[in-house]
């Protein structure tokens, strides 16, 4: 191995060690929020890497209370969750129908295609972690189930 790229290699070793440890999470770091006027109230989200706003990957939580519901929509690109507690009740469809849908426990992962319409029912206090590549956007099938079109 020649000097330079020892040198090279020691130079970003060091580097590595200083950087700032800004996409690194513990539980109890994590800032929760209000989640976005899109969603319906009562839901917290947390961003943990990425800006779920702007193009690129992002990977974020969302914690909401028993019974909490996301009626039917869908998202221009894939969601992928993964239940880190509680059971997610999720259906595919135009329809919201409880009955319909399946129950995944804490641990499961579901990857959600691109413009497929789904909803979701919160069964017990539930945490879902989403990722994939932003903007991350939801279009409701029923434009009246828009919480931020409601005033
Ligand atoms: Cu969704």
């Amino acid at each position: 191995m020649s000097l330079t790229v020892s040198r090279a290699l020691a130079t970003a070793v060091a580097v590595g060690c200083l950087l700032p440890v800004s996409a690194m999470h513990l539980g109890d770091e994590m800032k929760w929020g209000d989640a976005p006027p899109t969603l319906p109230k009562g839901a917290k989200l947390a961003v943990l890497a990425g800006d779920p706003g702007k193009a690129g990957p992002f990977v974020m939580r969302l914690s909401a209370p028993a019974g909490y519901k996301v009626p039917p929509h869908m998202h221009s690109q894939v969601e992928n969750v993964t239940v880190i507690k509680g059971t997610l009740l999720l259906g595919m469809g135009d329809k919201l129908d409880a009955k319909a849908a399946k129950a995944h426990a804490s641990g499961a992962f579901v990857a959600i295609p691109a413009k497929t319409n789904h909803y979701a029912i919160m069964k017990g206090e539930t945490v879902v972690q989403i990722h994939g590549e932003g903007p991350f956007d939801i279009t409701y099938v029923n434009p009246d189930d828009d919480p931020s079109k409601k005033k």
